[in-house]
């Protein structure tokens, strides 16, 4: 590869640490919780791939819409010779904007997939082999420390995956964000919107069952991982809109009462018959909300533009 270099700010056990950690304490709380972020081995990953192109779920065709009609726009207000991605993974999404900034020099992605971070550098540097491609292996809701590079710098974070976060961690997040920018870099965020709810309950409930098995992978992938003995088919899907706080959230319901081991951390986890594990939360959002989240983080929003059906939102916003 011509210019392709990686920093690991995660180290191999970091991953099974966390996992371990957030296992121990979401089983053994009421209500029962895991982090979203566990979805994602290789299965979950394709899973996800393939709830992107279902009819249902409207997020990622909404957003592309919206990038391939503003990458121009994007590009030439921001001005960046420096992009930053967070939560990169296939960087597909970015490819257009890419395309659309003739001043680049250096593109930083940020995730924590190795492969997803080589396999994407590989692809890129072939198309464009006078950009320089930094990747960082990190988890993009720690601080992190960007790698020297020409300003001015636009940093993206798309998909809708802010609203994975609860509102206290989308304010640390935002801040981190914040501190990574200097006077003329700018953030590029995709955001879901409040809308009708059946629209908003098919996109996480797909007919096809393909999101109720991406939301049982997590009970796989801790199977796997931490020797436990989950059977998926002891849970269903469950997806539900929260109206007070406009979020949607997926649960795993226990069909019948069940005992469920973990061996790695020598626990045992019972569970009531319908008692549920909250696997996910996907916030929705208005324009206003999201200004003040942003002016709350220190970040002014400048671009605010939606899809034709004015399902999703990316905004620019600066230091
Ligand atoms: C990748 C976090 C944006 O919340 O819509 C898709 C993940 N979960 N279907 C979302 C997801 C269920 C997705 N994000």
């Amino acid at each position: 590869m011509n210019d392709f270099q990686m920093t690991r700010t995660l180290d191999e056990n970091a991953a099974e640490v966390a996992l371990r950690t957030d296992v121990l304490s979401g089983l053994t709380r009421f209500p029962k919780e895991l982090p979203p972020k566990w979805f994602y081995d290789a299965r979950g990953s394709e899973l996800f791939e393939e709830i992107t192109r279902l009819p249902e779920y409207y997020p990622t065709r909404a957003e592309r819409e919206i990038l391939l009609e503003r990458a121009q726009e994007i590009a030439s207000v921001s001005g960046a010779r420096t992009l930053v991605e967070l939560g990169s993974g296939s960087s597909e999404k970015t490819r257009h904007l890419i395309e659309a900034m003739p001043a680049l020099e250096t593109y930083v992605p940020v995730d924590v997939s190795e492969s997803a971070l080589t396999g994407a550098a590989e692809s890129l540097l072939a198309e464009h082999p006078r950009l320089r491609v930094h990747a960082l292996l990190a988890d993009f809701t720690r601080p992190l420390r960007l790698p020297e590079s020409a300003g001015p710098r636009l940093v993206v974070f798309l998909g809708g995956t802010i609203g994975n976060l609860l509102p206290p961690e989308r304010a640390v997040f935002l801040a981190s964000v914040r501190a990574m920018l200097s006077p003329g870099d700018a953030l590029l965020m995709g955001t879901d919107l409040v809308k009708d709810e059946a629209v908003l309950v098919a996109a996480y409930d797909d007919a096809r069952g393909v999101t109720a098995e991406f939301n049982k992978n997590v009970l796989a992938v801790i199977d796997r991982e931490l020797g436990a003995d989950f059977h998926t088919a002891d849970f269903a899907h469950v997806a539900v809109w929260n109206r007070e706080h406009e979020w949607i959230e997926m649960r795993l319901r226990a069909r019948e009462a069940v005992t469920v081991k973990v061996r790695a951390l020598d626990l045992v986890v019972p569970f009531e018959a319908g008692e549920e594990i909250l696997t996910e939360v996907s916030a929705k959002f208005r324009q206003e909300g999201v200004r003040k989240e942003l002016a709350e983080a220190g970040l002014e929003l400048t671009q605010w533009w939606t899809d034709s059906e004015g399902r999703f939102a990316l905004s620019l916003s600066v230091a």
